[in-house]
């Protein structure tokens, strides 16, 4: 099978999510920002992910291809309970979060942006819609701040490093992609247990966090 994929892409990290903790082999394949052709050709539309199956035949969104490779491939995984404290802590950063991201991912170096014009594509599109990056970027020590408290909310939320909630839930799928684009910001302060779970998740999901480009 084939994941496209964009590198930074939260819904995309749902997706590998699912290989990884299931040890299932998957190809990768980070498709250029402003590649339109190939996903209209997969799908109809510009958008990742996209999963090609073994016959060729391909399937979007993230929480779907989610369903199917655990529904699917071996014994379904994901058998926990959800926490509606997390959906709720979800949302409330999703809130503001993409405020404080896409300036950094769009100057990042992520394998969607290796041509120039991948990376304006991402820049201009993004810019359209958030408004000035440099507009955002005087507003980030407000948000890091959020993002701190918001943290420690969450470190009270978190049962096992392992899970989530104790044991593997759509909650995991949900939480691990926006810690991994967090890793992306310096100057975050992680809660013991919120670094531990994060950490833990990165290993058995066998996905890398950002840390290394952090900026
Ligand atoms: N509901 C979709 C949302 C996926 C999505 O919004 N993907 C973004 C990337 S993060 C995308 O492909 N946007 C089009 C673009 O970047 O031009 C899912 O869960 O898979």
């Amino acid at each position: 099978m084939k994941l496209y994929i964009y590198d930074h892409c939260p819904f995309c990290v749902k997706a590998r999510m699912i290989f990884g903790l299931k040890n299932i082999p998957v190809e990768l394949v980070v498709m250029l920002s402003d590649d339109e052709a190939t996903p209209k050709k997969l799908i109809g539309q510009k958008m990742a992910p996209i999963l090609m199956k073994e016959d060729g035949s391909c399937m979007p969104e993230s929480l779907d291809i989610v369903a199917w490779v655990d529904q699917k491939h071996g014994e379904p995984l994901l058998t926990g309970s959800t926490n509606p404290a997390i959906g709720e802590w979800l949302r409330r950063v999703n809130g503001y979060l993409n405020k404080l991201l896409l300036p950094r991912i769009a100057a990042a170096s992520f394998a969607e942006f290796a041509t120039p014009e991948a990376r304006r594509y991402f820049h201009d599109k993004k810019e359209a819609s958030q408004g000035s990056f440099d507009e955002l970027k005087k507003h980030a020590d407000g948000y890091i701040k959020n993002v701190n408290d918001d943290l420690r909310k969450l470190d009270k939320l978190i049962v096992q490093p392992n899970a989530v909630n104790g044991e593997l839930s759509l909650d995991d799928i949900h939480l691990f992609p926006v810690l991994r684009s967090l890793s992306l910001i310096a100057g975050i302060e992680y809660p013991s247990r919120v670094a531990d779970y994060r950490d833990n998740m990165a290993k058995q999901t066998q996905i890398n966090v950002l840390s290394s480009i952090a900026a």
